[in-house]
């Protein structure tokens, strides 16, 4: 990996200096050593010790530093002339030019169509400095309700149904490695084998214990494979087996009702709820058998202390919310929240899942995790900022909302888009790309022209993890510090600084900085007294603890690792049971589309894919998407391996090569997002939403499979 520049920053550079990953949530530790290589100085990386990864790195964190000088990289804005259809080639242009055009556009959409018409799509791998400024951009600058992130796509069901039960939403209220200290993990559509490598040292070390680990998926994962107990669901059907396992544990009487007496409300409603859940009910809905259920309670039953772990797989449905109460319920039911190594968590996602959705990047929400309908919090925050809280707008709209309704009347008209890919990530995204073709303007920050960034008027090009400070919150609730190793190039600018600037051409500039750590010490403030609580956390704390978990409500305050020892953050102490209900998935299979297609993650690949598709050993390692189909619907289809199969839905069709594998339900198939044109899978997700967390329902929808003439990759 040679690059034209990299020059090196920091004081000490030949020591390296000590960042985290640019990608998930594990934030793994690294550092970054320059070395001097042929034609210029390059970016060593290498995994560093750390409480979660211990020095390990995956196959992309290993990788990273190849997009730091790729000749991809954008490093001068580039604007269209002309407006409307949005046909003309890009040019290059200069940051004033391109920033006014912005100002100018965001200024002529709410002169014309309210303040609403001019919103934001923020994303949570934003440092926590610039997802504060994205939510403070929107609610103070241009004063609109329009702003929501991709986090809308991945957190919101685990977080609606964490703070209904426990009254605040930390992904992992305990730290990682408590993992490797329960005696039980049952892992609920979640698959860290392949989304958070490093992570598998500590599920490793509790088998090594002794441990016994159960897996819910639909595939005989990497995950499922390294455990003792495999649950294939059907997918959309975790509620109903969540139920199931609930009335299997009350007639073993393996509840704790002492626990539930002293710390929990609502628990005779859900105990008469399970009844209806008997087993070979649960095996029809599920296709779960019923002696695999048993053996699964019989595992609980012996088990001291046990974990159950959420991820998309059970929460990416337009039940997700209840799923995830569903599954809450069972952890209440047990005595497991606030019990040692014990308790209900979900793995967020994104570098910043967590940062990300505390700070005001969501429609409903404010700094601290406070909530913008709430007088009190508007009025807290308002005075940090300085500005009236009569003037702060009310909540906005979901981020599929968002999408579905661009360019219509009452929809937003001009959009900048931050860290996000829609144009690939969101659910029906023919669809959501001809939303961002209606637009009467699309401004778009990313490091490369993604799918999104193509449809734009203007592009923004915007630093890499490598060349920014900031902070970032891990996926347990640990607020980390992201340092700067190499200058940006020339053209490049950091998304604080162009939310600062644009603010200042919209005549509010007093109230933005663009320094990261003048804007997290506002962070602190704006935080403080919230339930997600950064008062007392400083990025020298940071350095010198090896992170600070929240909430931290004063530099005296040692940080909260562990949550719910002593009590939940309701207004009783209690946590709460929810009665919750399956219902079917959205879209059930028919005679027309008569298979189910799930989508998720591959090893290799990262999202929407615009850093890992251009990333060579990761190309090497997986060129291509595949839909996973079990030999016997193969053989129904006519496909073999490596044949190409037409998927088709209601909603748009996309054409992949097929991999065998016995390790998935014969009524289903899955593929991954992180490719775009013909194997865009998103061109055939379902967008039905949950009610409660607008969460789309990208795991499971009704699907036609068509065996076609294979291409080569080339003229495909
Ligand atoms: N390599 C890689 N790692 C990543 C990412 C990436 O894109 N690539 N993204 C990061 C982000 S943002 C996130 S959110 C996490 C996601 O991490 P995960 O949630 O672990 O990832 P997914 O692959 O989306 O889904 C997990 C599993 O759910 C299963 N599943 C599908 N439908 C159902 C169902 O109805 N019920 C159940 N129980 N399971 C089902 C899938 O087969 C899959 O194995 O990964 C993070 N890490
Ligand atoms: N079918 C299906 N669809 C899914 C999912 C699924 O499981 N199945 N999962 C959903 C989930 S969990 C998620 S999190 C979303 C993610 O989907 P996206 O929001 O599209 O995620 P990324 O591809 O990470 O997009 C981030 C973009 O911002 C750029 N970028 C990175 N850092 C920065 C920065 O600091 N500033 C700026 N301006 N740009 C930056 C990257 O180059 C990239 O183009 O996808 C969702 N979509
Ligand atoms: S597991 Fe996540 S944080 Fe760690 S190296 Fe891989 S992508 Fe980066
Ligand atoms: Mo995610």
């Amino acid at each position: 990996m040679a690059g034209p520049h990299l020059p090196i920053s920091g004081s000490a550079p030949e020591q390296g200096v000590s960042t985290h990953c640019p990608y998930c949530s594990l934030q793994c530790a690294m550092t970054l050593t320059p070395r001097e290589h042929g034609a210029g100085p390059v970016l060593e990386v290498a995994g560093a010790p750390f409480p979660t990864n211990r020095g390990g790195l995956c196959e992309k964190g290993q990788s990273s530093a190849e997009l730091l000088a790729h000749p991809d990289r954008l490093t001068t804005p580039l604007v269209r002339d002309g407006s409307g259809a949005r046909d003309e080639p890009f040019r290059a242009a200069s940051w004033d030019e391109a920033l006014q055009r912005i100002a100018d556009a965001l200024t002529v959409a709410q002169e014309r169509f309210g303040p609403d018409a001019a919103g934001l799509f923020g994303g949570g791998g934003m440092t926590n400095e610039k997802a504060y400024q994205a939510g403070k951009f929107v609610r103070v600058a241009l004063r609109s309700a329009s702003i929501d992130y991709n986090g809308r796509f991945c957190m919101s069901s685990a977080a609606a149904a964490a703070t209904k039960a426990f009254g605040v939403d930390r992904g992992m209220p305990f730290p990682l490695s408590d993992i490797a200290r329960a005696d039980t993990v049952l892992l609920v559509g979640s698959n860290p084998a392949d989304v958070m490598p490093p992570a598998m040292r500590w599920f490793a070390a509790g088998r090594e214990r002794g441990a016994r680990h159960l897996v819910v998926d639909p595939r005989y994962t990497a995950t499922a494979a390294a455990a003792d107990v495999h649950l294939q669901p059907v997918p959309g059907t975790d509620l109903a087996l969540a139920n199931g396992l609930l009335h299997l544990a009350v007639k073993h009487r393996l509840v704790d009702t002492a626990y539930i007496a002293e710390r929990t409300t609502g628990w005779p409603a859900v105990k008469r709820a399970v009844r209806q859940y008997w087993p070979d009910r649960v095996e029809r809905i599920t296709g779960v058998p019923v002696r695999v259920m048993e053996r699964a309670v019989r595992v609980l039953a012996e088990s001291r202390a046990t974990i159950i772990l959420s991820g998309r797989g059970a929460e990416q449905h337009a039940k997700g919310s209840d799923t995830a109460l569903a599954w809450i319920n069972l952890a209440l039911a047990l005595g497991l929240p606030g019990r040692p190594f014990s308790g209900w968590a979900t793995m967020t996602g994104q570098g910043n899942g967590q940062g990300g959705r505390e700070h005001g990047q969501k429609a409903d929400q404010l700094p601290g995790y406070r909530m913008l309908a709430d007088p009190a919090a508007r009025e807290h925050v308002a005075g940090v900022w300085g500005v009236d809280p009569d003037e702060l707008p009310q909540p906005g709209v979901s981020a599929y909302e968002m999408l579905d309704r661009l360019g219509t009347d009452g929809g937003v008209r001009a959009l900048v888009v931050m860290a996000s890919n829609v144009a690939v990530s969101a659910p029906n995204a023919a669809h959501v790309r001809e939303r961002l073709r209606a637009l009467d303007f699309l401004a778009v920050s990313d490091i490369f022209l993604s799918e999104t960034a193509e449809l734009a008027d203007v592009v923004l090009p915007t630093t890499q993890w490598a060349e920014e400070d900031g902070t970032m919150t891990n996926v347990e609730g640990r607020v980390l510090r992201r340092r700067r190793a190499v200058d940006a190039p020339e053209g490049a600018r950091s998304d604080l600084a162009v939310l600062a600037d644009l603010a200042g051409r919209l005549g509010r500039g007093e109230y933005f900085d663009d320094d990261p750590r003048t804007v997290f010490d506002e962070l602190r403030r704006a935080s403080a007294g919230g339930k997600a609580d950064y008062a007392g956390i400083t990025w020298e704390r940071i350095e010198a603890e090896r992170g600070v978990f929240w909430p931290c409500p004063s530099e005296d305050h040692e940080g909260t690792p562990r949550l719910f020892r002593d009590g939940f953050p309701t207004p009783d102490g209690r946590a709460r049971f929810h009665v919750v209900h399956h219902r079917d998935a959205a879209e059930t299979p028919d005679d027309e589309f008569p298979y189910r297609l799930t989508t998720g993650r591959s090893r290799a690949h990262y999202q929407s894919g615009t850093q890992t598709r251009r990333t060579k050993a990761l190309l090497d390692a997986e060129p291509e998407p595949t839909v996973e189909v079990h030999p016997d619907l193969a053989a129904r289809l006519g496909v073999a391996d490596g044949g190409d199969l037409l998927l088709r839905t209601r909603r748009g069709s996309a054409r992949l090569r097929v991999r065998l594998t016995s390790t998935i339900r014969p009524d289903t198939v899955f593929a991954p997002f992180h490719w775009a044109g013909e194997q865009t899978i998103n061109d055939l997700t379902n967008p039905a939403l949950d009610p409660a967390s607008r969460m789309p329902e990208f795991k499971v929808c009704a699907v036609e499979l068509t065996a076609v003439p294979t291409t080569t990759r080339e003229d495909a």
